[in-house]
């Protein structure tokens, strides 16, 4: 009995440290150090109210290109200065949830991401990536037990943010998302009462003047996606930040790049400097598009990079080096 006590007070002492340490690691992680976020007024602020930051890529659609999706490759961004990844789940195109694709697979694909964050001490955002199906009420029915079921089972994580609509299109209006994302708040809420919902906007999430003449009223943690491309989107729409910010709204831009609209063709820094004075200005929180090796001037990686984890610097393309110098800042 004498020398087990004995034992186990050696045991005790010799992982106290290692204990210690995994606690030290954990600490230095960007959710590690700011907890929760909520939304304080205009801003997005972390655990003790201080406005934060999110620095994001976004993957590219998961349903083609999953294989970026791993805890190793997130690390390396981490490294790179990134603390948050949006896993982009598109809802119709090819492998859709909605259109033929593996619900089940495309949920495991989430789940991997969101574990691979939670390790890392990152913070994620599931994306329900409506696109070429225009009005978030089209899938209404699949939408609403796909977040009954993520809410669910991430409903203890302090590191998940939902991105309830990517970009309505096709003439889609104000009035029609905001009757789809009441809907879906309220699925969430029935789960997690505090994380992050951030709400699509009309025309490819652009319209954030029309939400701010018409918030969504009675819930906490809501934000609106504004996105842009700069080679394409320039002062008229960076305008509205400031005059939405004015009435209350707010604003993250959970996607974005310096190439045309397409995702391809013309890069241009200089406008695309001109949207990170304003994204400094009000310390907006800014996600790049698309974290793959596609052969398109959006994507991150290099094309010739065949790799999906161990990135190195290098391996990024000229827009993801870009990235990750004007990110840090
Ligand atoms: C683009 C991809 C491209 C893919 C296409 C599918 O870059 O490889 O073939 O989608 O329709 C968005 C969308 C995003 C687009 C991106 C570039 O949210 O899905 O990705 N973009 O066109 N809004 C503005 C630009």
């Amino acid at each position: 009995m004498k020398k087990l006590l004995i034992f186990l007070l050696a045991v005790a002492i010799l992982s106290g440290p290692v204990l210690s340490d995994s606690v030290v690691i954990q600490a230095k992680t960007p959710v590690g150090q700011h907890g929760r976020l909520q939304v304080k007024g205009v801003n997005l602020v972390d655990r003790k109210g201080k406005t934060f930051r999110l620095k994001g890529f976004s993957t590219h659609g998961i349903n083609w290109f999953e294989d970026y999706v791993n805890q190793d490759a997130f690390h390396d961004l981490k490294k790179m200065g990134i603390n948050c990844i949006r896993l982009a789940m598109y809802t119709a195109d090819y492998n859709g949830y909605c259109s033929g694709g593996d619900k089940a697979h495309l949920e495991s694909v989430i789940d991997r991401g969101v574990k691979a964050c939670k390790a890392e001490g990152m913070y994620v955002i599931i994306d329900w990536h409506i696109l070429n199906d225009c009005n978030p009420n089209t899938n209404l029915k699949d939408a609403k037990k796909f977040f009954k079921k993520m809410s669910k089972k991430y409903k203890d994580y302090n590191n998940v943010l939902y991105e309830i609509c990517n970009e309505p299109n096709g003439g889609t209006s104000w009035a029609d998302i905001k009757k789809y994302a009441k809907k879906i708040i309220g699925v969430i809420r029935k789960n997690d009462k505090n994380a992050i919902i951030i709400v699509g906007t009309p025309n490819w999430s652009q319209r954030i003047d029309e939400a701010a003449n018409n918030p969504i009223k009675g819930q906490k943690n809501i934000m609106y996606a504004m996105h842009f491309y700069a080679a394409t989107h320039k002062t008229d729409l960076r305008n509205l930040i400031p005059a939405a910010r004015k009435k209350g709204l707010p604003i993250f831009i959970t996607e974005s790049n310096i190439t045309e609209a397409s995702g391809n063709g013309r890069i241009d820094t200089k406008e695309g400097k001109r949207w990170f004075k304003v994204i400094r200005k009000y310390k907006l929180s800014c996600v790049a598009w698309s974290f793959c090796n596609k052969d398109e001037t959006a994507s991150l990686i290099k094309p010739s990079v065949k790799k999906v984890k161990g990135f190195k610097k290098s391996n990024l393309s000229k827009t993801g080096k870009w990235y990750v110098k004007m990110l840090r800042k």
